[in-house]
């Protein structure tokens, strides 16, 4: 097999269905609706020549796919870069971009930082954060949703719960931004990243090291089981740097997606409104409707075979997870937002073993926020297009201008 983008390039599959189709053109990374059901319409998974890759969009084959790390891979690399043959544009995560066994003593660590004990006792700094945020927004009246919304709550709450001595908005979302979008091809958004790419990385790699770290908080945690020998002081700060890759972004982003949800769902705010409790199966709602991660890839690490397609060893699977969450098959009224829906197994954040380790603390910090707003706002408007921001794995808004009346 040939390489290309950096990884095997097998031919179509016998029988298999072939789409010509670029799925990190910005127009469908700016609106992923059209093509996520085409994607699954077209078959269980489908053969794109432009990339040499297979994609899946429909809920069953994600699923299976992302349920079996040891038939698709995650150590060589969850892009489109396959680890195997060429190196990936950093050192690639101790816990995300690696299989079991080394991944289950890495993951144990970092479940243990964030464990529900760890994220119960943020919950009154996360409430009192976002009650304060929403009072000062209601008496702006007008503002943007992502800069002054989005962005500002995780980069409050997430870095003094890692323990960062220092803070620096830009560069902390950034860096998610960043590395999501090098999970895709050699298009204008990945190179555009990386040229960026060197101040951000030395700023995040300062604040992963021990003296940049509070005495409490996740990341000391993790420096903890460095001093009991169950990592290396290198391993601790391949964590703490797992943590800041995947923390802030992601949650940034679903803070965003929720308001653009409940703004243009004012039923479904009115339903929040009249029962806050629904905060926390609104933000599931949320995760399902409109998913922050879209895609993530997998690699067959053996010839195998999905659902009737025969896949060969190194190929490369692009698991749409915004397509599955979305998918009529599983899903009824796949595409109606409803807060009381109560999505359980959603795709959002993955499933297996490699399933997001940090849920529990994006739930607890979307749920203080949602809580709060429920609380004090009462109506949500749109005040101009939301624009989203084209990214190869994130689904993400650029910018959505909002205006919040107070009850
Ligand atoms: C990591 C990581 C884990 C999950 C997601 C992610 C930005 C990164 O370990 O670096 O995406």
């Amino acid at each position: 097999m040939e390489l290309s983008d950096g990884h095997l390039v097998p031919a179509a599959p016998d029988g298999s269905v072939v789409w010509d189709i670029d799925p990190y053109d910005a127009g469908i990374l700016g609106n992923p609706e059209p093509y996520y059901a085409e994607l699954r319409s077209r078959g269980p998974l489908v053969y794109i020549p432009r990339y040499g890759i297979l994609a899946c969009g429909r809920y069953k084959e994600t699923r299976e796919i992302f349920g079996d790390w040891k038939r698709f891979v995650s150590s060589r690399g969850v892009g489109l870069t396959d680890f195997k043959y060429n190196a990936h544009w950093r050192e690639p995560s101790i816990v995300l971009e690696v299989d079991p066994p080394y991944h289950t003593k890495t993951r144990t660590v970092i479940a243990r930082a964030l464990s529900p004990h760890a994220v119960a006792r943020l919950g009154t700094a996360f409430r009192e954060a976002a009650d304060k945020l929403i009072d000062e927004l209601i008496d702006r009246g007008s503002f943007d949703a992502v800069t002054e919304l989005a962005e500002v709550f995780p980069t409050t709450v997430f870095p003094s719960a890692v323990g960062l001595k220092e803070v620096h908005r830009r560069y902390l979302v950034d860096f998610g931004s960043l590395i999501f979008n090098a999970l895709g091809p050699d298009n204008d958004l990945r190179r555009r990243a990386l040229a960026a790419a060197p101040d951000i990385v030395a700023w995040i790699q300062r604040q992963c090291s021990r003296d940049q770290l509070e005495p409490e908080g996740f990341g000391a945690t993790i420096y903890a089981a460095a001093d009991s020998g169950e990592l290396s002081e290198k391993e601790a700060g391949m964590l703490v740097r797992s943590l800041l890759s995947a923390g802030v972004d992601t949650t940034v982003t679903g803070i965003g997606n929720a308001i653009w949800c409940l703004a243009s769902h004012p039923g479904q705010f009115a339903k929040l409104k009249a029962d806050p409790s629904l905060a926390r199966p609104a933000f599931e709602e949320v995760l399902r409707y409109s998913s922050p991660v879209h895609s993530f890839c997998r690699t067959a690490n053996v010839d195998t075979n999905v659902s009737g397609t025969d896949i060969k060893e190194g190929t490369k699977i692009l698991c749409v997870l915004g397509a599955a969450n979305l998918d009529e098959a599983h899903w009824e009224n796949a595409r109606t937002f409803d807060i009381e829906r109560r999505p359980t197994g959603h795709l959002a954040f993955g499933t297996g073993v490699h399933g997001c380790v940090g849920q529990n603390v994006a739930r607890a910090e979307v749920e203080s926020l949602l809580a709060a707003i429920a609380a004090k706002v009462r109506s949500i408007e749109i005040e101009g297009e939301p624009v989203w921001r084209p990214n190869n794995a994130i689904h993400a808004l650029d910018r959505m201008p909002i205006r919040f009346t107070a009850n």
